[in-house]
């Protein structure tokens, strides 16, 4: 997919339609599949996100992208087709999160520490590994997206309202939350 048309085929903002819906397992990974990775992993970079999940660009199938290290400029893509979690820490972690859809929302969110996890390759190939840090935090957000859960559904229902006025507020307008006239001052909500 070329710019252009990655610019078109951009992530769905909350209320867009598919972030409250399970996605589909990959059958079988072919051509088409591989096709879908990479028109990801261009739409991550165009949104200058550390992951991304299918269905923020319109494709209900269980595929996620991650690129930590685009954090300091770099390339380094990962894919994770029908990922798994096979083991969850008793160990929390709190990371501060953001999501490409839900612009400009940051809020921490505690989480597993550490996860076991299963995923095919754009081969078919079946992997196991472990995680930590960012890595298990962003691998459970993207999980969360393949099963129309948002990060704003781990935060208390207090702040997750004052999200969703501004996100109806911003909708009417036809403007992004950043943009609405009476936005709150900071990112953070509460
Ligand atoms: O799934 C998404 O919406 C992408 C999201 C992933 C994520 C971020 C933080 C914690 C967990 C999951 C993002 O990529 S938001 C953008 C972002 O985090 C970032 C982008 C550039 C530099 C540094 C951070
Ligand atoms: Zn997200």
């Amino acid at each position: 997919m070329g710019g252009a048309d990655a610019e078109q085929q951009r992530h769905r903002r909350l209320g867009e339609g598919h972030h409250d819906e399970d996605a589909t397992p990959v059958e079988a990974v072919d051509a088409a599949t591989r096709k879908l990775i990479d028109d990801m992993v261009e739409s991550m970079y165009a949104a200058d996100g550390i992951g991304l999940a299918a269905v923020q660009i319109g494709a209900p199938q269980r595929i996620i992208v991650m690129d930590l290290d685009q954090r300091e400029g770099k390339r380094n893509p990962r894919h994770f087709i029908n990922p798994v979690i096979t083991w969850r820490s008793e160990e929390l972690a709190i990371f501060e999160e953001g999501c490409l859809s839900v612009p400009e929302i940051w809020e921490e969110v505690e989480r597993a520490a550490k996860i076991k996890a299963e995923y095919l390759d754009r081969e078919g190939k079946r992997h196991e590994f472990e995680a930590e840090g960012l890595l298990a935090t962003c691998l459970q957000h993207e999980i969360d997206h393949l099963n129309g859960v948002l990060f704003i559904d781990h935060i208390s229902k207090l702040k997750r309202a004052m999200v969703m006025k501004k996100f109806t507020k911003a909708a009417k307008k036809g403007v992004s939350p950043a943009l609405a006239k009476d936005k709150e001052p900071s990112h953070h909500i509460g």
